[in-house]
Formats: structure tokens, C-alpha cells, sequence
């Protein structure tokens, strides 16, 4: 109930660092098995205070997933389980490594896509789901509808996500959309960062065709490769009890310049119906406008983290609660 009230809310109590404090000790037992974990990092603080970037810096966890090591692609090749996929997938998954994403065309039948897109209409109209205060996302769908909640467990899809983190990809969290976000160029791990970095997995399902016209996802090829951008990179405007009011918007900024000084080239996902896109933790991607007002945009956002790793929102420098 709570935490649906707070999804709606926009005003000052989303800057305070002690709002998220509050709802951290609400879920006290969740993050109370966090405390090994700060112990053997080091980190002398309560499970239940604000953590970012900055606590772990110096001191970041050895462990690196083992695609984004620099021999990944001798070490894919060499893999007994990748020699036993099929070829298509196999070159697959190596754009993934060069490239920080991978496509599966027509992934999920125009049925069960057809299926979802009426669930969601459905939950809309009868007020059981909701945007959240962005007004284009909905926020953990599948706690509402199984048919939500088959797209996000697919057990192929999981095991391709478990394959490419090198460890089980559990659920995490997954937005609906039905128009184009228009959300500017970023890294999901400004949003949901591990430590170890990088076991954050997410998969972006078409629910219809995309087209120029109607606020395609676009991403960076390649970005993945590129120093993670923390709280730390840009002026943040945080203080000791608040985050920085402007922090998303001067986030962006600092990304657009990583793009510039990069020079990276824009990709649109001009997908069709069906079709799935996997993307690597630190992949730079957005929305595009939207070039005709009214025009849906049908689309499942799902995020992974790897099992066994610590979990954290950087932006609002908070614990993760994760399952
Ligand atoms: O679907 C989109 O337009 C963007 C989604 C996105 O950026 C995200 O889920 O992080």
C-alpha cells in the first residue's frame, strides 16, 4: 500500500535521504542478510543507511562477470555449454560480448503478445494497475497478472540471462509501458548497481511494432565497455540528508558528454512484435521522441540481478530489495 501511494508521489519527501531510511527499516529482515556482505567488504555502517558508489570506492569487489573480461570471447568459444547452443545463438551471444546487447527476433508469439497487450488494458481500465508518477510506466506487473508474470520467468530467457551473467539471473523488477518513455540516453546501473559491478542483466519485449514514428528504444553499441558513471562522476547536488533535486537531469547531461567525447553511434530498435532485446548492465540506451502525438508504443522492460551479489540504487543511494 505504502510503497503504491509512494510509486504516485512527486513532492519532497522523495529527495529525503530519511524517507528511504524509514522504508528500509520496513524491510528490516530483507536487508538484514546484507550485513555478511558489509562485513566482509569492510563497510562500517548500518544495513539500513544510505549506500552508494562512494562506500565502495578503493575497495570494489574483485569478482568480474566473466563476459566483460578482456579475454570473454576466448573464454565464450571455449565454453562447453555455449559449444552446445546453436550457431544463430552462438553469434549471438558474441555481439553481446562486443557489443553489450543481442536481439531474438520473434521471440514470443503473436498469441501470448496479443494476450498481454488486452491484460494490460484490462488491469488499466479497472484501476488494478496503475502509471507510476512518470505517468508512462507501470510499475511490477507480474504481481498482478501471470500471463505478466510468464513473460518475465520465461525459463529460455532465463537460462540465455544466467548463461550470459555466469550466474542465475533472479528477477528483479519490470515495467510496462504503452507509450514511448522519451527517457534521454543512460545506463540502467545509475539506477540498479551491483557490487561486484555489472550483474545486472535486462531484456526490453516489443508488444507491437516499433517505428521512427513512435519513440523507439535506441542504444549505444558498444558503451558497455565504458567506465560505470556513479553519483561521483557528476554534480549530484546530494547532501548528507538529501539527493540532489536535479541529479537525474545532470546525470544525463554528464552521459551525452560521455557520448560526444566517445564519439558513439545511435542505434534504433525498430523491432517488430514479439521481438526480444538483451542488454548488458552498463549499455547507454533511451527512448526517442515520440514523432506522432498519440501513437502507442507496446513494451515490457525486465531487470535481472545475478544471485549472491549486493544489490543498490545509486541515484537514490539506497539498499536494493531484492527477494
Ligand atoms: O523503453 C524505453 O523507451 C526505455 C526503457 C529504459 O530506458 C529502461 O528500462 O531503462
Amino acid at each position: 500500500m505504502f510503497s503504491r501511494l509512494f510509486q504516485k508521489y512527486t513532492g519532497f519527501l522523495r529527495n529525503l535521504k530519511a524517507s528511504y531510511v524509514i522504508n528500509n527499516l520496513m524491510h528490516a529482515a530483507q536487508l538484514r542478510r546484507n550485513q555478511a556482505f558489509y562485513k566482509q567488504m569492510g563497510l562500517k555502517k548500518s544495513v539500513f543507511s544510505p549506500i552508494g558508489a562512494r562506500d565502495f570506492e578503493g575497495r570494489h569487489h574483485p569478482d568480474i562477470p566473466w563476459l566483460d573480461r578482456p579475454n570473454a570471447l576466448q573464454r565464450l568459444e571455449e565454453d562447453l555449454t555455449f559449444q552446445a547452443f546453436e550457431p544463430r545463438l552462438q553469434t549471438k551471444f558474441r555481439q553481446f560480448v562486443t557489443d553489450g546487447y543481442l536481439v531474438l527476433e520473434n521471440f514470443f508469439p503473436r498469441e501470448e503478445t496479443d494476450q498481454l497487450v488486452a491484460e494490460v488494458e484490462g488491469l488499466l481500465n479497472s484501476g488494478k494497475t496503475a502509471y507510476n508518477y512518470t505517468g508512462r510506466k507501470i510499475f511490477n506487473l507480474p504481481a498482478q497478472s501471470d500471463l505478466a508474470n510468464r513473460f518475465y520467468r520465461h525459463p529460455t530467457l532465463l537460462s540465455y540471462l544466467s548463461f550470459l551473467l555466469g550466474k542465475p539471473a533472479l528477477p528483479f523488477q519490470s515495467m510496462n509501458f504503452t507509450l514511448g518513455s522519451e527517457q534521454r540516453a543512460h545506463s540502467d546501473s545509475i539506477h540498479m548497481m551491483t557490487e561486484p559491478q555489472g550483474y545486472l542483466i535486462a531484456t526490453w519485449i516489443a508488444l507491437e511494432d516499433c517505428t521512427e514514428e513512435n519513440g523507439p528504444l535506441f542504444y549505444y553499441p558498444g558503451s558497455h565497455r565504458l567506465p560505470y558513471v556513479t553519483t561521483q562522476d557528476y554534480d549530484s547536488g546530494n547532501t548528507f540528508f538529501t539527493i540532489g533535486e536535479h541529479s537525474n537531469r545532470h546525470y544525463e547531461d554528464k552521459i551525452a558528454e560521455v557520448i560526444a567525447q566517445n564519439d558513439l553511434k545511435k542505434q534504433l530498435f525498430l523491432a517488430k512484435r514479439g521481438d526480444v532485446l538483451i542488454w548488458h548492465a552498463n549499455l547507454l540506451h533511451g527512448g526517442n521522441p515520440i514523432l506522432r502525438p498519440g501513437v502507442t508504443r507496446k513494451s515490457m522492460v525486465c531487470h535481472y540481478f545475478a544471485e549472491g551479489v549486493f544489490c543498490y540504487h545509486e541515484m537514490s543511494q539506497r539498499p536494493a530489495l531484492t527477494r
